[in-house]
């Protein structure tokens, strides 16, 4: 079986000679968890329109059907663990001046295997809070909503929502101005599990190209931005990212003995 090293030596070289590493992850970086992705045949949304449910005028239309929808997603969040694609990226931290995960996802998961530097671009699944006086509300207050009842702010009965990033909402400001300064200094970046269809999100990788840096995928499949990588690598994450680290960790260990 040849080596990671051996199949993509040109990644392999830069990512030694690397001091700032950016990684862009999506859905497909928690699948192996047994997170159901958005747009794979399973995936979310092929239950619902997005528009249907992670829009505010969705929200406001039908609080009870979105609210439900998060708690039915953070249910199977909370039952579900990192896998190696997130440990192995929370390995590979210390081999760089900067290393930076740029996430799309709301699960959390990157930081629960241990990586410290996270940029939640769309928020998190696991914060609510009060559409009215903006109080943090508690996981569990949501989680004794009653069958077809909003769930409302205990304070000022205002509506609780999840601490998400909505279809036509902005991006969290200082999320979105720090990853793309991290992009733009970044001498490589991994794009990993994204289907890259995601707006402005999606853009953070070909700014990153933009700006000089080798630019690797990691998917299962071909995505949007496949087009403008310098190298794909199709297989799983899981699979995949332990291989890349082991790589790493050999040849900086080597050059610093
Ligand atoms: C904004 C949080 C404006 C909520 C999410 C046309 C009409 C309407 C809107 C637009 C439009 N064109 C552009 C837009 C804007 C819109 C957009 O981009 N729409 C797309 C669909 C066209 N964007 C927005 O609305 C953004 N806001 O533009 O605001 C504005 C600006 C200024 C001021 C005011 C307003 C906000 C977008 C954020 C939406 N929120 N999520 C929630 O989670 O409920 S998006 C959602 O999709 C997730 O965050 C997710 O990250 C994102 C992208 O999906 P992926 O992560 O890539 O997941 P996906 O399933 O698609 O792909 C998984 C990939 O992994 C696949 O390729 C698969 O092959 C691969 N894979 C699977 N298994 C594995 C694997 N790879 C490796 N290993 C495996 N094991
Ligand atoms: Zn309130």
């Amino acid at each position: 079986m040849a080596r990671f090293e051996d199949k993509h030596p040109e990644l392999i070289a830069r990512l030694t000679q690397a001091a700032h590493v950016a990684v862009f992850t999506g859905a497909g970086v928690s699948a192996e968890s047994g997170i159901p992705t958005f747009r794979d045949e399973e995936g979310l949304w092929q239950k619902y329109e997005p528009q249907e449910l992670a829009t505010m005028e969705a929200f406001l239309n039908q609080p009870e059907v979105v609210q439900a929808w998060y708690k039915h997603r953070r249910a199977i969040i909370h039952e579900k663990k990192p896998n190696p694609a997130h440990h192995a990226l929370a390995q590979l931290e210390p081999f760089f001046q900067e290393f930076a995960v740029i996430t799309q996802n709301v699960d959390n998961l990157h930081q629960e295997a241990g990586s410290k530097n996270v940029i939640e671009l769309h928020g998190s699944i696991l914060r609510n809070y009060c559409v009215d006086c903006k109080q943090e509300a508690a996981e569990q207050t949501l989680n004794q909503m009653a069958e077809g009842q909003p769930v409302q702010c205990p304070k000022c009965k205002g509506l609780i929502r999840p601490d998400v990033v909505w279809f036509g909402e902005s991006l969290p400001q200082g999320a979105f101005e720090k990853a793309s300064q991290i992009v733009c200094q970044a001498d490589v970046l991994l794009s990993i599990g994204t289907s890259a269809v995601v707006f402005p999100a999606a853009q953070l990788p070909i700014t990153a190209k933009e700006h000089g840096a080798y630019l690797a995928e990691i998917n299962i499949e071909r995505s949007d931005l496949s087009p403008f990588v310098d190298e794909t690598i199709l297989g799983k994450a899981g699979e995949i990212l332990p291989d890349l680290t082991a790589a790493v960790s050999k040849r900086i260990s080597a050059t610093n003995n």
